[in-house]
């Protein structure tokens, strides 16, 4: 696959000049009923409202003529295939597949990537196995008595998907099952999750594809040291899942062993063992495969060219409109769900750690932007603080909300003629036109400028399928945007020098360093901050 610079195309310059007179959605005839009807596109049970982008038929077709020349359906498909995307042309780098994707590819028949969706296939026949003998028994504590929580230890993609999924999920979970998390290194964060625990019921699930990462092996010493304490064996209580051949691949001292490969990037992994083993112990194998299953149908509906049609590529080029055209460096991800409040904090790790790059796939510097700052909060909450910045600020924050026509536990109440959850999405909705259209008075304090850009993507009810369906369109949004932009989305190494910092500040703490060794400014850091 060859990847042009995103300047060359020649849909730039069309765009460009198109945003010098941005369509004016609080000009007359701005937004129309017409309008709301025509710019919609529904897709696998979500149906995206975009009337209130500054867009129009024309910038629609030149965004459409930029997806073709920058080749983003042939680079998808690639992706798919397993064509080794995760690289820097001419340096070293990580040099990988991409296949997520694979994951959910046990639907397809033939699957895009053979071999890699038959390594998928069996550790989801291991997991299968692994749930029927908790829930029939065979595995249980050393009394006999059934499992009822797992703790999953991982931190980073190892944590975000898996924890937003779950929080996302957990109204469907099997009777007298729960999981927590624990990320930090934070000792305090393992001891208040483990204080409202009976350890004798839980088990342990360590996640880490390098099997090397520091917080992660240090909170699973210091959970078996307080299994030890309590007189339980960790060899029945603690689980993995890890790079097969990699440190933490000892079989021996794990109750069972899952396995991630390494062309399954960590902030792409939830629908990987590295999330099913806890969703699949909390909702049961089943309700686990339609995650997949959702993900999967959009997977395969993103490889369609249209943009009008594909969901997740024109979420990515409405993206790019705001962001490169219209020059807005952020963007809020705001759901209208309270089940949703962990998955902005996962989009923020799987666009920014994905398209926060200032090289293209060449290695050269970049001329234009790329990723913009994501992040976001649930409504209605939000509304009652930041969203004053939203509506009346002087920086421009393009909107994405999310939000359900039912709720996942079907308990509301009827208050003044309306719902709970009728007031949850009409306040969504309200927002969405209350920032498009703005309010043009006499009072400065009271105006509202409007034209503040936004979509609204809606589903019937957050399942696990919807679930599925919204993390790949996310995914895949952010893939096509990184395509666009000619940057590797799939690499993170703007995180390593930090680790090699503290992995040396450790060194200096521990007396390890030898004095010729001493960095006289992480000396002095150390010693201003009283550490050590
Ligand atoms: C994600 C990153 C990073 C990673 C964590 C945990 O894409 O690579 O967030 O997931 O650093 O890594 P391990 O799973 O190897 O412990």
């Amino acid at each position: 696959m060859q990847f042009q610079d995103f300047s060359v195309h020649a849909a730039i310059e069309k765009l460009t000049a198109l945003a010098r007179t941005a369509h004016d959605l609080t000009a007359a005839s701005g937004l129309t009923a017409q309008r709301i009807g025509e710019m919609k596109t529904s897709f696998c049970g979500f149906d995206l409202l975009y009337a209130t982008q500054r867009v129009t038929p024309e910038v629609l077709d030149a965004l459409q003529e930029l997806a073709d020349e920058a080749g983003l359906i042939a680079a998808y498909t690639a992706m798919r295939q397993g064509e080794v995307l995760n690289r820097i042309e001419g340096y070293a780098c990580e040099n990988r597949q991409v296949l997520h994707t694979a994951c959910r590819d046990v639907f397809a028949d033939p699957p895009l990537a053979a071999e890699a969706s038959a390594k998928a296939r069996r550790e989801l026949e291991k997991l299968r196995t692994f749930l029927d003998e908790v829930a029939g028994g065979a595995i249980a504590n050393a009394e006999g008595k059934p499992f009822t929580t797992m703790v999953q230890v991982g931190i980073g993609g190892s944590d975000l998907g898996p924890r937003a999924l779950y929080l996302a999920l957990k109204a469907y979970a099997l009777p007298g099952r729960s999981a927590r998390f624990i990320a930090n290194v934070d000792p305090d964060d393992v001891a208040e999750v483990l204080s409202g625990l009976d350890l004798s019921r839980t088990l342990f699930n360590v996640v880490s594809k390098s099997g090397s990462t520091l917080e992660t092996l240090t909170n699973e010493r210091l959970i078996r040291a307080r299994l030890a304490q309590k007189g339980l064996d960790p060899a029945r209580h603690v689980l993995a899942v890890t790079g097969e051949g990699g440190p933490m691949d000892d079989p021996s001292k794990y109750l069972r062993s899952f396995y991630m490969e390494d062309y399954i990037g960590g902030r792409y992994s939830a629908t990987s063992m590295v999330g099913l083993v806890t969703l699949g112990f909390v909702l049961g194998f089943e309700a686990s495969m339609e995650i997949l299953r959702g993900a999967h149908e959009v997977d395969q509906g993103a490889m369609e060219p249209d943009i009008r049609v594909n969901l997740p590529l024109l979420l990515a080029l409405l993206g790019i409109w705001n962001h490169n055209f219209l020059a807005h460096a952020t963007v809020a991800v705001l759901p209208y769900s309270q089940a949703l409040s962990r998955f902005p904090a996962h989009l923020q790790q799987c666009d920014m750690e994905s398209n926060g790059k200032s090289v293209t796939r060449q290695g050269k510097a970049v001329g234009w932007q790329t990723g913009p700052v994501v992040w976001g909060e649930p409504g209605t909450n939000g509304q009652h603080a930041f969203y004053q910045l939203i509506h009346q600020g002087t920086e421009v924050v393009p909107a994405e909300f999310i939000g359900f026509r039912q709720s996942q536990y079907g308990l509301d109440l009827n208050v003044e003629g309306t719902g709970s959850q009728q007031k949850l999405i009409a306040n969504m909705l309200a927002q969405s036109l209350a920032l498009a259209l703005g309010r043009q008075i006499d009072n400065p304090a009271r105006r509202f400028s409007g034209n503040r850009p936004n979509s609204v993507l809606i589903a019937d009810r957050l399942t696990p399928y919807a679930m599925g369906a919204l993390l790949a369109i996310y995914e895949h949004r952010i893939a096509f945007q990184g395509f666009c932009w000619n940057i590797n989305s799939f690499d993170q190494e703007g995180v390593q020098l930090g680790k090699i910092l503290a992995t040396r500040l450790l060194d200096l703490i521990a007396g390890r360093t030898a004095p010729e060794e001493v960095n006289p400014l992480e000396e002095s850091m150390l010693k201003q901050a009283r550490i050590g």
